[in-house]
C-alpha cells in the first residue's frame, strides 16, 4: 500500500517512502521538477489522515501549478485510492495510490493517452510519440481539449504535453553531450569508433535482464527516448538509467565517458617484462608521489571496472611476504581479459583500468591501461584472431618496458659481475624483444594505413626495467639517475641525462634495439626505472619482491613525461 510519483514524460518512478516529500527544481529534492522560475524547494506532500496534503513551500504560491486540469490550491488534499495528474513548472507528475503500486505500474505503463475535445469526441489510444503528433496536427485540441491517461481518472490540459517534453528533451540532451571535438569516441573495450548520439543505456529493472551481446543475464542495453528530470534515459518501467553502453559491444562505459577525453596510454612488453607489477606498484605508488611532488591527483576513474588492478596492488603491498605478494603471469585469455563482441564474433580483450589525473582549474585528463599478456605482442598470435593487443594502434602514447634480464647479452654480462638478482640463474626464457618491436610497427601500420618508412607520432617512452638489477654496470663511471621532480616541476633536464644514458648501456649490448626503436618513434626517451627498487626471490608462483622492501625507483618519470607531451598545461616544467 502507498503512494507513488511518476513523471509521466520520463516515466521516472519514485515511491513516497517518507514524508514531508518534496518537490521542487533543487538537486536535494525528492522529485526534481523542471520549468524555468521554478523554486529549489517548490512543495511538499505531507500525510493527512489516510491520505496526503499537497502545500506550496513558496509564500506565492506555485504559478501555473494545476491538478487534472484545474488550478491547484496550497493544502488540496488527496484521499487513499486517488490517481491524479499534478502539473508543476514544466513537468507531470502522477500523483497515485495503489494497494499494490509496482502491479499497478505494470498495468498503467507504457502510458497511454486519450483526448477529449470540447465536443464530447473521444480520440483514443496514443502512446506518447503519438499523442505529441495528434497534439501538432490537431492544434486546436490543444487549446479546448483535455488529455486523459488511459486507464485511470488522471487528467491534464493538452498544451502542458508540449512544454513538458521540450524541457525533458533539453535535460536529456547532457545524456549525449559531449565536450570533444568532433564527437568522436573510442570504446576501451572494443576499441570501435562511435558517436555520443549512439550510446546506450543500461537498463535498471528485474524484468529487463537479456543483451543480445551480454547473454541472458546481462542487464538490457536499448537506444534512449525518454528521460527522467535529471536527464537520465528511463526504461520501459521508468526507472532512471544513468549507465552508459558502447554502442558497439555493449559493454559498460566508465563514469563520464562522454564528457571526458579518455586517451589510451599503451603498455607494451614481452613475457615476464615485468609489466603485471609494473601496473600495480604505479596504481599505489603515483598518487602519493604525484600529489607531493606535483600538487596533482591520481585518481581512480573507474573505481568498479579497475576493481582486478586493485585487488593485484592491495594483495601486492599489503602481503606479510614474498609468496602471498606474488603475481601469476597473464594469459591470454586470464582474469584480466574480458569476452567482447566486435563485429559480430567474441574475442578475449584486455579489461581498460582508467585513471584520471588532474589539477585544480584544468580539465582533468583521463588515462586508460592494459594489462596485456607478453605473448599477445608477438607474431605468434595472429591479430585477426586474436585483436587485444591492437590498442597500440589507437594509443595516445606508448610505453614499451623493455627487461635487460631477457637480453642473452646484458645476462651474461650481469652474472660475470654476480648480480644477485634471480631471474639472471634461473630457466632462459626465449628473448623477443627485437621482434616485438617490429611487430608493433607492422600492426600500427596496417591500422593507421602507414608506409614502411613512416613513423608514430606518438610520444614513446621506452622504459629499460629492473634497474635494480642492472644498476651497478656503470656504477663507476657513470652517474646516477636524477630525479625527474625538482620544486613542484618536472625536470626536463633529468628526464634528458637519465635518457641518454639509459639509451647508452642498451646501445652497448643491444644496438639494434635501440635504432629499431627511435626509427619506430622519432619522439622516444629511454627511462630508467624498477618497480621494485631491489631484486625478487623465489616462489611457488615465480619470482616475487619483498612487499616490505619495495621501493620504486623512477617510475613515475615516463608518465610524467607522457602527461608533459599529452597535456602541458597539466605538468608545469622546469
Ligand atoms: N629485479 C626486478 N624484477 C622485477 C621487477 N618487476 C618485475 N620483476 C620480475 O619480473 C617477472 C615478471 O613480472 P610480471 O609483472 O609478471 O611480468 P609481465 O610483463 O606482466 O609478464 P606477462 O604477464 O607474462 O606478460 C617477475 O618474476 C617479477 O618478479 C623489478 O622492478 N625488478
Ligand atoms: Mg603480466
Ligand atoms: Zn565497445
Amino acid at each position: 500500500m502507498g503512494w507513488i510519483a511518476v513523471d509521466l514524460v520520463g516515466g521516472h518512478v519514485v515511491p513516497m517512502e517518507r514524508f514531508p516529500f518534496i518537490l521542487g527544481a533543487g538537486d536535494a529534492v525528492d522529485f526534481r521538477c523542471l520549468g524555468q522560475g521554478l523554486p529549489e524547494q517548490a512543495m511538499q506532500i505531507q500525510e493527512h489522515g489516510k491520505g496526503i496534503q499537497l502545500d506550496s513551500l513558496d509564500r506565492d504560491g506555485i504559478p501555473g501549478a494545476e491538478i487534472d486540469g484545474e488550478y491547484l490550491r496550497s493544502g488540496e488534499v488527496l484521499q487513499p485510492g486517488a490517481v491524479v495528474c499534478l502539473k508543476i513548472g514544466a513537468t507531470l507528475i502522477l500523483l497515485a495510490h495503489a494497494k499494490d503500486p509496482d502491479r499497478w505500474l505494470r498495468d498503467v505503463q507504457p502510458f497511454a493517452f486519450t483526448v477529449q475535445t470540447r465536443q464530447g469526441v473521444v480520440h483514443e489510444t496514443y502512446s506518447g510519440e503519438q499523442l505529441s503528433q495528434q497534439l501538432d496536427s490537431n492544434p486546436s485540441w490543444a487549446s479546448d481539449g483535455v488529455v486523459q491517461v488511459k486507464g485511470t481518472s488522471a487528467t491534464f490540459r493538452p498544451s502542458f504535453w508540449r512544454d513538458c517534453c521540450e524541457a525533458t528533451r533539453e535535460v536529456g540532451q547532457s545524456w549525449t553531450v559531449a565536450n570533444v571535438a568532433g564527437d568522436s569516441h573510442t570504446c576501451p573495450f572494443c576499441w570501435e569508433k562511435f558517436s555520443s548520439a549512439e550510446v546506450k543505456a543500461i537498463a535498471v529493472h528485474e524484468d529487463l535482464r537479456g543483451d543480445s551481446f551480454m547473454g541472458p543475464d546481462a542487464m538490457l542495453r536499448f537506444q534512449p527516448t525518454s528521460f527522467d528530470s535529471f536527464g537520465h534515459p528511463t526504461d520501459g518501467i521508468g526507472l532512471p538509467c544513468p549507465e552508459r553502453a558502447c554502442p558497439r559491444c555493449h559493454q559498460k562505459l566508465p563514469p563520464n565517458f562522454l564528457e571526458s577525453i579518455g586517451q589510451i596510454i599503451s603498455l607494451v612488453g614481452d613475457a615476464r617484462a615485468g609489466k603485471s607489477y609494473l601496473l600495480a606498484v604505479l596504481a599505489h605508488y603515483l598518487p602519493d608521489c604525484l600529489a607531493r611532488g606535483l600538487n596533482l591527483r591520481w585518481e581512480d576513474h573507474d573505481p568498479e571496472g579497475n576493481i582486478l588492478l586493485n585487488d593485484l596492488k592491495d594483495r601486492l603491498l599489503s602481503a606479510g611476504n614474498p609468496e602471498s605478494a606474488a603475481i601469476e603471469k597473464t594469459s591470454v585469455g586470464g582474469v584480466t581479459y574480458i569476452n567482447v563482441q566486435k563485429n559480430g564474433r567474441t574475442f578475449q580483450m584486455p579489461r581498460p583500468f582508467t585513471y584520471r589525473i588532474s589539477r585544480d582549474g584544468h580539465p582533468p585528463f583521463v588515462g586508460t591501461f592494459y594489462d596485456n599478456a607478453g605473448e599477445h605482442f608477438t607474431p605468434r598470435v595472429a591479430t585477426d584472431q586474436n585483436p587485444g593487443a591492437l590498442h597500440v594502434a589507437q594509443a595516445s602514447a606508448i610505453m614499451f618496458l623493455f627487461d635487460p634480464l631477457l637480453s642473452p647479452e646484458i645476462k651474461d654480462h650481469l652474472k660475470k659481475m654476480e648480480a644477485e638478482d634471480p631471474q639472471l640463474y634461473g630457466i632462459a626464457y626465449p628473448d623477443n624483444q627485437a621482434v616485438i618491436l617490429a611487430e608493433m610497427k607492422v600492426r600500427i601500420g596496417r591500422i593507421k594505413n602507414l608506409s614502411s618508412d613512416e613513423s608514430l607520432n606518438v610520444p614513446f617512452a621506452f622504459i629499460i626495467g629492473k634497474y635494480d638489477a642492472w644498476k651497478d654496470i656503470y656504477k663507476d663511471n657513470v652517474p646516477t639517475p636524477m630525479p625527474v621532480v625538482r620544486n613542484g616541476k618536472l625536470d626536463l633536464e633529468a628526464i634528458e641525462q637519465n635518457s641518454w644514458q639509459a639509451r647508452f648501456f642498451l646501445e652497448q649490448f643491444c644496438p639494434a634495439v635501440v635504432k629499431n626503436a627511435e626509427a619506430l618513434a622519432p619522439n622516444i626517451k629511454f627511462f630508467p626505472a624498477s618497480s621494485f627498487g631491489h631484486a625478487p626471490s623465489q616462489t611457488s608462483k615465480g619470482f616475487a619482491p619483498d612487499p616490505q622492501k619495495i621501493r620504486p625507483i623512477l617510475i613515475e618519470a615516463p608518465i610524467l613525461w607522457i602527461l608533459r607531451q599529452l597535456r602541458p598545461d597539466l605538468v608545469p616544467v622546469c
